[in-house]
C-alpha cells in the first residue's frame, strides 16, 4: 500500500488535536519543566516563508524529545501582530489593519498547523487583541509609576516618507529600515523609557547567559560601557569651560586641537564674528547628517575653526578649537580634545586642515606607523612628569592628579540612549495617558480600571504628516475626562512601537486566559525562565534588550522570580535562495528555471546561466512557497529537508533537487516497516544503542542535519539485514521527532497502541554504543596460546593486533627466547607466529 502523506497527514494532526496530546499542563507539577519558545511571527500577508519553519522544526524536535523524555513541555505559538506593513497597506486600500492582521493570522495558522507541529493551541495569543494589549498598557503604566517612562523634546529620527518618529535601531545607514529613505532629524515630544538607568545591568547580566557568543557581543557594544575620565579645559579669553570625555586620559600631553560637536551649547558664545555666517551654516548642515554617516570610520573629515582656543591643563598651552559633525551632542559631553597622533579620526581631521600632530606614546615593542595614529598601548614619551608611565598606570595616576586639581574625574559613558518609546501611527497600543487640560495641566496615567484603551474606529489611516497620530484626528476619542481632576482632558495619540508585545509575550504565554492580571505570580515561578529560545539572528539586539530591559524592571517590582527571561538562546541561520537574471533583466527563481524546463530554453538561445545565492524575495522571484511544497513532497519532508540543509545555525542556500533525497529516504522507511521479516532481537542490539545515543547526542547539539544522517544510516542498514519489531520501534521513536507523521501512521501498522508522539524515549546503554568487539585467535606455531578481544574496527589492523599480541603475558612468554620466522595473519581471525627455539 502507497504511503500517501495527503491523507496521512491531516488525519494525525486531527488525532493529535483531538486528543490534546501537546497540551501543556497548567503547571509543570512533579515533571521537571521545560519552557521552549519561538520567537513569535509577524503575521505578514505574504505568508510563511520557508524561513520561519526552519526555527520552528527545530524547537518542534526538541519539544517532542523533551516530552517523550517525562518533561513538561511549554511550547506555545502567537502573533506579534501590531506594525507598520497592515497599517501601510490600509493606507493603500483603506482595508482596516484589524482585518488584514486577521486574515494573515488565519494564513500563518493554517501554513503552521499544516506541518504538525506540536504547539499547545490553546495558549495562543494576539498583540492586538485588546485582552492582550489591555495587560501591555498595564505594564506601561507600571514602567510609568517607577518613574521611567517620561515625556521629552528630542531630536528625534524621523521618516520623511512613513512620516513617524524611529528609534534608533530602526535607522539603518541613516536610512528608514521601513521604507529606505533618509532619515532627517526633528525636534518632537516623545514618550521615553528610561531603558539608560538599566545599562549596567544589562550588560553585567549577560554573563551567565548562554546564548551565541556573537549575540553576547553585539548586546554589549550596544549598550557601549566606555571608562574614561572628564578633563575640563578653560577657554582663552571666556570664563565658561569646555568638559571632554575621553578614554585616553594618557594622551593630554598629545591634544593638540580640541573639537566641539556642532550643536554644543558653547559654539554660539565662543566663535569669533567672522566665523559666524560659516559656522551656522556648518551646524544647519550637521543637523541634518545622519549619525550614522557623521562617524563613517573612512569619511572624509569636515570642521571649521570657531576662532577661540582652548588650554591644555597638562602644558597650559593654547590649542584651536573647531566645530566638526564627527563628534556627537549626545555622547560623552559632545566636546573631545583631539590627540592625531593616537587617535585615527583626529589625525584624519588633523592631516585635512595641517594641524599640529605630537607623539606620546610609543608601543612596547616595534615602531607605531607613521601615515595613521599609533592607538594602542605603551609607554609615555614627552609628557612631563609621566614620561615613561605604561598606559594603564599612567591612566590612573593623570586621573587622579586632575582630581586633585580640580581639573577632571574618572568617568563612565554610555552609547545606549534612552528608549524612544512613542509613534505617530494607527496601529500599535494606544498609550494609556491623558493630557489634563484642566487644574492639574500634565499628562495623567489612566487608572488600571479604566484599561485597556482601545483602538477607535478611524476613516482615514494616513499619518498627518505634522507628526500627530491619525488618531489625534478623532476628536470624540481624543476629548476626555481628566482622571484626576475631573477637567477637560485629550488622550494621548502617540501608539507604542511594535516592540512594546514582544517585550513580555513570554510571560503571558504561561498564563494566557489571565483577567486579573498579565500572569499568575504562581505561575510565574512554575514556568520561568525560557529554557530555550530560537529566532533570528536580526533580533540579536533589538527586541532581545527591550525584552530583557522590562523583564529587569518586572524582577524589580517583584513580577518575576529570575533576572533573566531566556537562559538558552540559538539563531538559525539564514535561507537563501538560487535567482537567476536573463539578458532582459528579469529574475527567474530557481524552480521556475529548473522545473519548468527553462534551463534547456536559455542553453538553447545562447543566454548565459547567471545564477546567484542571494537572500528570497519577491522581486527576485525567488521566494519558495511552503505550501507547494508541502503538497508535493507532505510535511514530514519538508520537516525533514529543512533541517538536512545544512547546520543549522549556519547560512545555506534552499535548493529543492536535494528534496528528493529526504523524499527517498522516507520511501525506504516505510518499505521498511511494510516489508518486516521478524528478527532476533540480538542481531542489531549494538547498532540500535549507537543509534539512540547519537541521534539524542546530535539534537541536544542543534546538529539536525547529522541526527538525520544516523537515522539515514541505521535505515540502510536495518533495509540490509533482518530487523526485529525492537529495532523498528526504535526507529520509529528516534523518527517521531522529525517526520512525525509517518511514525505515527508506522507505529500503528505496527500493532502498538497510543501515539509514537506519547512513547518513552529510547535510552542507550553506554556500554553497548561502543563497538563490538571480535575475539582473535592468537597461535605459537599452530597452537592456540591466548584468545585476544579487539574492537571490531581494529580486527582488520595486523599492526594493532600484533601490539596487542606483543603485550600479553601469555603470548610474550614463548616468544621471549625465540626467532620468529614467519607471522600469518588472517584478518578478524588468527594471528599465528612461526617461531625457532634456539
Ligand atoms: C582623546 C583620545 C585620545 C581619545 C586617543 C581616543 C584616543 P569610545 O571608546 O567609543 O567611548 N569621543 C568622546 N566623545 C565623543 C563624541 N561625542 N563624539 C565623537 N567622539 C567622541 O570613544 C571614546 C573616545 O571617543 C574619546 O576618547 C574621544 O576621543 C572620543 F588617543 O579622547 B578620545
Ligand atoms: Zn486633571
Amino acid at each position: 500500500m502507497p504511503y500517501n502523506h495527503r491523507t496521512v497527514e491531516p488525519k494525525w494532526q486531527k488525532a493529535w488535536a483531538d486528543a490534546k496530546i501537546f497540551k501543556s499542563p497548567t503547571t509543570p507539577g512533579d515533571k521537571p519543566k521545560f519552557y521552549i519558545l519561538d520567537m513569535f511571527p509577524y503575521p505578514s500577508a505574504a505568508g510563511l516563508h520557508v524561513g520561519h519553519p526552519e526555527g520552528y522544526t527545530a524547537t518542534d524536535i526538541i519539544a517532542r524529545v523533551k516530552r517523550m523524555q517525562g518533561f513538561a513541555v511549554l511550547h506555545p505559538m502567537g502573533w506579534d501582530a501590531f506594525g507598520l506593513p497592515a497599517e501601510n497597506y490600509a493606507i493603500q486600500t483603506g482595508v482596516h489593519p484589524h482585518e488584514t492582521t486577521q486574515k494573515s493570522i488565519a494564513a500563518f495558522r493554517r501554513q503552521i498547523q499544516s506541518l504538525g507541529f506540536s504547539y499547545d493551541w490553546d495558549r495562543e495569543v494576539d498583540t492586538t487583541d485588546p485582552t492582550y494589549y489591555k495587560w501591555t498598557q498595564w505594564l506601561f503604566l507600571q514602567l510609568y509609576k517607577k518613574d521611567l517612562a517620561y515625556e521629552a523634546v528630542v531630536p528625534i529620527n524621523f521618516c520623511p516618507s512613513c512620516k513617524t518618529g524611529l528609534a534608533n535601531e530602526e535607522v539603518h545607514q541613516g536610512a528608514c529600515e521601513r521604507c529606505g529613505k533618509t532619515v532627517e532629524k526633528r525636534d518632537m515630544r516623545q514618550w521615553m523609557l528610561k531603558i539608560t538607568l538599566y545599562a549596567d545591568r544589562l550588560r553585567e547580566d549577560l554573563e551567565g547567559l548562554d546564548w551565541p557568543q556573537s549575540t553576547l557581543s553585539m548586546q554589549e557594544n550596544w549598550i557601549g560601557r566606555s571608562e574614561g575620565a572628564y578633563v575640563d579645559f578653560a577657554i582663552d579669553g571666556h570664563k565658561e569651560t569646555v568638559k571632554v570625555f575621553t578614554t585616553r586620559p594618557d594622551t593630554l600631553f598629545g591634544a593638540t586641537f580640541m573639537v566641539l560637536a556642532p550643536e554644543h551649547p558653547l559654539v554660539k558664545n565662543i566663535c569669533t564674528t567672522d566665523k559666524n555666517a560659516e559656522v551656522t551654516a556648518y551646524i544647519e548642515r550637521a543637523r541634518m547628517t545622519p549619525e550614522m554617516e557623521r562617524t563613517e570610520a573612512g569619511r572624509k573629515k569636515t570642521g571649521i575653526f570657531t576662532g577661540a582656543y582652548a588650554i591644555n591643563p597638562v602644558n597650559q598651552e593654547n590649542i584651536p578649537i573647531w566645530i566638526a559633525d564627527y563628534v556627537l551632542a549626545h555622547y560623552g559631553t559632545g566636546a573631545i580634545m583631539s590627540v592625531p597622533a593616537h587617535d585615527n579620526r583626529d589625525h584624519g581631521f588633523a592631516k585635512t586642515y595641517d594641524l599640529k600632530i605630537k607623539t606620546v606614546v610609543r608601543p612596547a615593542m616595534g615602531q607605531a606607523p607613521t601615515d595613521t595614529a599609533f592607538e594602542g598601548d605603551g609607554f609615555a614619551i614627552d609628557s612631563g612628569a609621566f614620561t615613561g608611565l605604561a598606559t594603564e598606570e599612567f591612566k590612573k595616576q593623570i586621573t587622579a592628579w586632575l582630581k586633585e586639581k580640580g581639573l577632571g574625574e574618572r568617568a563612565v559613558t554610555y552609547k545606549l540612549r534612552d528608549w524612544v518609546f512613542s509613534r505617530q501611527r494607527y496601529w500599535g497600543e494606544p498609550i494609556p495617558i491623558v493630557h489634563c487640560k484642566g487644574k492639574c495641566a500634565k499628562a495623567v496615567p489612566v487608572p488600571e480600571k479604566d484599561l485597556p484603551i482601545t483602538l477607535p474606529q478611524v476613516e482615514r489611516f494616513q499619518p498627518t504628516g505634522t507628526g500627530d497620530s491619525p488618531l489625534s484626528a478623532i476628536t470624540d476619542w481624543v476629548k476626555t475626562i481628566c482622571p484626576e481632576c475631573g477637567g477637560a482632558g485629550e488622550r494621548e495619540t502617540n501608539t507604542m512601537p511594535q516592540w512594546a508585545g514582544s517585550c513580555w509575550y513570554y510571560l503571558r504565554f504561561i498564563d494566557p486566559k489571565n483577567t486579573r492580571a498579565a500572569w499568575d505570580k504562581e505561575l510565574e515561578k512554575a514556568w520561568n525562565p525560557v529554557d530555550l529560545y530560537i529566532g533570528g539572528a536580526e533580533h540579536a539586539v533589538l527586541h532581545l534588550l527591550y525584552a530583557r530591559f522590562w523583564h529587569k524592571v518586572f524582577y524589580d517590582l517583584g513580577l518575576v522570580t529570575h533576572k533573566e527571561p531566556f537562559k538558552r538562546l540559538r539563531h538559525q541561520g539564514m535561507i537563501l535562495a538560487f535567482s537567476h537574471q536573463d539578458s532582459k533583466g528579469a529574475y527567474h527563481g530557481y524552480d521556475e528555471i529548473e522545473f519548468a524546463g527553462e534551463t534547456s530554453k536559455l542553453i538553447a538561445t545562447g543566454e548565459p546561466l547567471n545564477m546567484k545565492i542571494e537572500k528570497m524575495s519577491k522581486s527576485k522571484k525567488n521566494v519558495v512557497n511552503p505550501d507547494e511544497v508541502i503538497s508535493s513532497y507532505g510535511a514530514d519532508a519538508m520537516r525533514l529537508y529543512e533541517m538536512f540543509l545544512g547546520d543549522f545555525e549556519l547560512t545555506k542556500p534552499w535548493d529543492m533537487r536535494s528534496i528528493e533525497g529526504v523524499s527517498r529516504f522516507l520511501a525506504k522507511v516505510w518499505r521498511l516497516l511494510e516489508n518486516q521479516v521478524p528478527g532476533d532481537a540480538k542481531t542489531n542490539q549494538r547498532l540500535r544503542h549507537k543509534t539512540i545515543a547519537l541521534v539524542s547526542e546530535r539534537i541536544e547539539n542543534f546538529k539536525f542535519n547529522t541526527a538525520i544522517t544516523a537515522l539515514m544510516e541505521f535505515v540502510n542498514a536495518l533495509t540490509g539485514s533482518q530487523a526485529c519489531k525492537e529495532d523498528l520501534d526504535i526507529l520509529l521513536k528516534l523518527l517521531s521527532p522529525f517526520a512525525p507523521h509517518m511514525a505515527e501512521e508506522g507505529w500503528a501498522l505496527l500493532g502498538n497502541q497510543g501515539f509514537v508522539s506519547q512513547a518513552a524515549w529510547p535510552t542507550f546503554d553506554p556500554a553497548l554504543t561502543t563497538a563490538e568487539s571480535v575475539g582473535i585467535a592468537v597461535q605459537i606455531n599452530g597452537k592456540l596460546r591466548e584468545t585476544l578481544r579487539v574492537p571490531s574496527g581494529e580486527a582488520h589492523n595486523q599492526v594493532y593486533v600484533e601490539a596487542q599480541a606483543k603485550a600479553s603475558e601469555k603470548v610474550v612468554k614463548y616468544l621471549e627466547n625465540a626467532k620468529v620466522t614467519k607471522v600469518i595473519f588472517v584478518a578478524g581471525r588468527i594471528l599465528n607466529y612461526v617461531v625457532h627455539t634456539s
